[in-house]
């Protein structure tokens, strides 16, 4: 039996379901005196160290989980919950944490580098543990933070990691070890380290392949756009500029569920899935949409993004849920990161009038609770020619694509409602402006690109790219392998995100894998 502490924010849900694969079982923690009564326990965690601290100590868990710590009894921290171990973080000041280790966390300080640090990157081993047997040492993980752990006593470090610096990725310490990234959505290395985990592992075991350098590799998501088909089954479907309908009918080009085990087996590092009509609807009325995630995070072991409908709203019966709630749902059942389309414009617009930040936006609520790096912003723009830079009041690019009168410039014009409606926000700024607000990442799609297959628009990621500092993800357009690496080479974005190519079976993502081979990575020094 594996205790679980699942203090209220984050997916534990992914935790639980690797826990349960590697054939045990899961009891999660709802009083302290399950703490102590532990034989195993298991911390996962993410977003904010102090609001974790702050419901640890309304809980009444701090001292319970001292104690266990002090008893020598076997514990794996993720994530936040290496963090926890330490004494004080730089994201909270003035709040304590466990203390159990002498040391602080500090703000990761990665020059160009993208923050947070977000996707696969290596781990060099610094002593043999059980924890990586059967490991060869070259395995990347998942890792998604801004602040990592510096320990005053460098004989607890167990691992670490390139990102600006060279950080401390792992920690172990007698029976205590604690990982900063996450292996529960590390496909089947991360599985490894859990069982390893489980098993009670204690052989002095010391991977060979471990990198001198580690780095960070640019990601590849397959991307699932789900909607109700008119017999109201919930289906993948895709557009050629955002219209998903052939002869009239919504094109079904597979079950949500299985599609996403398929590509996740077939080594997509991410999964996304976008309710493309949830704002229709009333967002948590939606259940087929949680029961996707719910059965998707049993199979799947990478992170699982879900967007659509993230927004307050009221129900039938006048109910109001805030989009924290929503979120919350859609976390609860096993989504690691929300999108926020349509009602990212919103706020940015009202934050562009009102110039000052309300704190109560859907943005700033959620990267509040659960961090940042879980929220990510899915702009959906709309290239619109001028004749000068200085036309229109909005971001204007210098293009080299010409428009139908031989235009020069242009800018992108945001859309809500799925491509639907026009809004006078340009997607230079959005993006800038969502930064601002708490956003940990940017879907960049592009209207006349989406299922087109002739490429990303270069010019249009370039410019999203060259206004933020979290990462971006490029999509809409890819239709082959050779569009990836012309996207890498040309574009600081750090992941690219496909539909089409992938759903009509063009190129499995396996072959544009293996065409980007070795993977193509980002220097970290
Ligand atoms: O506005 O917060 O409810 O979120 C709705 C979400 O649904 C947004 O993220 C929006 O991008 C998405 N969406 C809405 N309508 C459509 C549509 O297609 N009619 N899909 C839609 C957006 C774009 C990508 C697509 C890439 C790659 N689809 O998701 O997967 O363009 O496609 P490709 O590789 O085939 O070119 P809210």
């Amino acid at each position: 039996m594996i205790t679980v502490l699942d203090y209220g924010a984050g997916n534990v849900r992914s935790v639980i379901n690797a826990i349960e694969r590697a054939g045990e079982s899961v009891h999660i923690v709802t009083k302290p005196e399950h703490i102590s009564s532990a034989e195993k326990l298991v911390f996962p965690g993410v977003g904010n160290f102090g609001s974790m601290m702050h419901i640890l100590n309304s809980k009444q868990y701090v001292a319970p989980l001292q104690d266990y710590l002090r008893t020598d009894r076997p514990f794996l921290g993720i994530c936040l919950g290496l963090q926890a171990l330490f004494e004080t973080s730089e994201e909270a000041p003035g709040v304590n944490g466990l203390g159990f280790i002498t040391g602080t966390v500090r703000r990761l300080q990665v020059g160009a580098l993208s923050v947070p640090h977000i996707g696969w990157n290596g781990i060099s081993i610094h002593k043999p543990s059980g924890l990586f047997s059967g490991l060869d040492g070259d395995e990347k993980f998942y890792f998604v933070h801004s602040y990592y752990v510096d320990p005053v006593d460098t004989d607890t470090v167990l691992t670490t990691t390139d990102y600006g610096e060279c950080f401390t990725s792992g920690i172990q310490q007698g029976t205590i070890t604690a990982v900063q990234f996450h292996p529960e959505k590390s496909g089947a290395a991360g599985l490894r380290i859990i069982e390893n985990f489980i098993a009670g592992r204690t052989d002095a075991y010391m991977p060979q392949g471990c990198p001198q350098e580690t780095r960070l590799a640019r990601r590849i998501i397959a991307c699932l756009d789900v909607r109700a088909d008119d017999q109201d089954r919930l289906v993948v479907t895709k557009g050629d500029q955002y219209d998903v309908r052939a002869g009239g009918a919504v094109r079904d080009l597979g079950e949500p569920v299985d599609l996403a085990r398929s590509y996740y087996e077939q080594g997509a590092d991410e999964i996304t899935f976008l309710n493309i009509t949830a704002f229709r609807n009333c967002p948590l009325g939606d259940m087929p949409m949680l029961e996707v995630l719910k059965q998707t995070s049993r199979h799947v072991f990478v992170p699982l993004t879900i967007g659509g409908g993230i927004r307050e709203y009221r129900d039938e019966s006048g109910r109001l849920h805030t989009a924290l709630d929503v979120a919350a749902e859609y976390f609860r059942s096993g989504a690691d990161k929300i999108s926020i389309g349509s009602d990212a414009v919103l706020i940015v617009e009202e934050f562009l009038k009102t110039g000052h930040k309300q704190g109560t936006s859907s943005i700033e609520q959620i990267s509040k609770v659960y961090g940042s790096q879980a929220v990510v912003i899915s702009i959906d723009p709309r290239r619109v020619y001028v004749d000068s830079p200085d036309s229109v009041p909005h971001h204007v690019i210098s293009t080299g694509i010409e428009g139908p009168h031989g235009q020069r410039w242009c800018w992108y014009e945001c859309t809500i409602k799925g491509g639907r409606e026009g809004r006078p926000v340009d997607a230079v700024t959005l993006a800038r402006t969502c930064q601002e607000l708490g956003a940990g990442e940017i879907l960049l799609n592009c209207i006349d690109r989406d299922g087109t297959g002739d490429g990303f628009d270069l010019e249009l990621i370039s410019a999203v790219k060259g206004a933020v500092s979290i990462p971006v993800i490029a999509s809409s357009g890819a239709g082959c392998p050779e569009h990836f690496a012309e996207l890498f080479e040309h574009t600081g974005a750090e992941a690219a995100l496909a539909a089409g190519i992938f759903h009509r079976r063009e190129v499995p993502i396996g072959s544009v894998k293996k065409y980007l081979e070795p993977r193509v990575e980002i220097r970290t020094r």
